[in-house]
């Protein structure tokens, strides 16, 4: 067993669109443990934090400013392998390539969003979750 924990973030159009609970849902019935979970409106402090590693691509300031637009939900979940399994419900970045199945493939509406709006975040590796955490839920 390899327990860890992971930062999960419902987006604003996630929460919008009233997918909160099917989020949770989804990763209650795949096993794992929400341990804590938070509304809030972030704010650019904290996204620019959150989102070090993309400053200066193309989509980053639509990325902060998408993720100012509206409330989101953090959620700090537990479980086995949890980190790669999430990353694994969400499914790939893009929506439209997203596989049926997973929450963006599921749930990712396509009529010519921008791909920022992907309804979740998942933390990509251990260092990445613990740092993600560190920040939602100081
Ligand atoms: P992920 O959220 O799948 O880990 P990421 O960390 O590479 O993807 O990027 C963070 C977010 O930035 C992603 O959820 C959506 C947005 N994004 C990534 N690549 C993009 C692109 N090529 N065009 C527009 N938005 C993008
Ligand atoms: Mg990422």
């Amino acid at each position: 067993e390899q327990t860890e924990e992971t930062l999960v973030i419902v987006k604003p159009d996630g929460v919008a669109r009233n997918l909160t609970g099917e989020i949770l849902r989804r990763i209650e019935a795949k096993g794992y443990q929400l341990v804590d979970i938070r509304m809030l409106q972030a704010d650019r402090e904290l996204l620019a934090a959150h989102y070090a590693e993309h400053e200066g691509k193309p989509f980053y300031e639509p990325l902060v400013e998408f993720m100012q637009s509206g409330p989101v939900v953090a959620i700090r979940v537990t479980g086995n392998r949890v980190i790669e399994g999430f990353r694994s419900l969400a499914g790939t970045t893009d929506p439209t390539s997203a596989a049926p199945g997973t929450i963006r493939g599921d749930l990712g509406r396509d009529w010519g969003l921008p791909v920022q709006q992907n309804l979740v975040h998942g933390s990509d590796a251990p260092e990445s979750a613990a740092r993600e955490l560190a920040l939602w839920f100081a």
